[in-house]
């Protein structure tokens, strides 16, 4: 497990739920006051991951994805650059459509929505209750927060972070690490990095 702060330890929660058994935690910072990691050996440098095979272990990206920062995706390309492969996790209640497409290193979390046709990127982040409509297209590193709503037919670019509660509407297109903040709702067509806020009620949209 790379990481050992809030994000890793709902991984590691869903993991252990499904009987799987995580071998270390990697993170600079201490992770005794999280009792889910307790008895798991604690690296703090990354360089301890290379006494590990890429043949014997799978990763976990355990570091959470906040917007405009690069770590989990410096993470992720990093270890495949090494040949390791990053576990796709996904929820015991998360409901996914069988005709739907998870790439490898993905993470959809409790119960979180993926629904028929949609396509989730690698590394990706569906949080709790996040929803996804039919059709969409989610690239990869990116962050779709806890309770947000896509709409049918919506598309992201790598690195977009959609915030909590955020509604998109459908055929929406969001750019690469453009960002949209919580409790914001989306009616058009999203820039390469820019940020859409929620309207302030006395605002006027134009
Ligand atoms: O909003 C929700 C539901 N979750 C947030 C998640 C998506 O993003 C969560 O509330 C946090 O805002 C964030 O989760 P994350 O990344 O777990 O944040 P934090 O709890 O601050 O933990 C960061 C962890 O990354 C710590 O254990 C750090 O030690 C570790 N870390 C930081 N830099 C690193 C590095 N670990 C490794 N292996 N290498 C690093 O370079």
């Amino acid at each position: 497990m790379i990481g050992g702060g809030g994000h890793a330890s709902v991984l590691a929660d869903i993991l252990m739920g499904q009987g799987r058994e995580i071998i270390a935690v990697i993170s600079p910072d201490s992770i005794s006051e999280r009792p889910i990691f307790d008895g798991i050996a604690h690296f703090q440098s990354d360089d301890a991951i290379e006494k590990f095979s890429s043949s014997d272990v799978k990763l976990v990206n355990g570091v959470g994805f906040l917007p405009r920062s690069p770590l989990r995706k410096k993470l992720y390309q990093r270890y495949t650059a090494q040949g390791y492969e990053f576990e796709t996790i996904i929820a015991s209640d998360a409901s996914i459509s069988s005709y739907a497409s998870i790439a490898s290193g993905a993470q959809v979390l409790t119960r979180g929505i993926v629904q028929t046709g949609a396509t989730i990127g690698e590394n990706t982040i569906i949080n709790t209750g996040a929803l996804v409509e039919h059709d969409c297209y989610i690239a990869a590193h990116n962050h779709i927060a806890p309770k947000a709503v896509l709409c049918g037919q919506v598309t992201t670019g790598e690195g977009v972070f959609i915030g909590a509660n955020a509604t998109i509407l459908q055929n929406i297109s969001i750019k690469n690490d453009a960002v949209v903040a919580a409790g914001a709702t989306l009616t058009m067509c999203l820039d390469k990095n820019t940020t859409h806020y929620p309207i302030r009620s006395t605002e006027k949209y134009t």
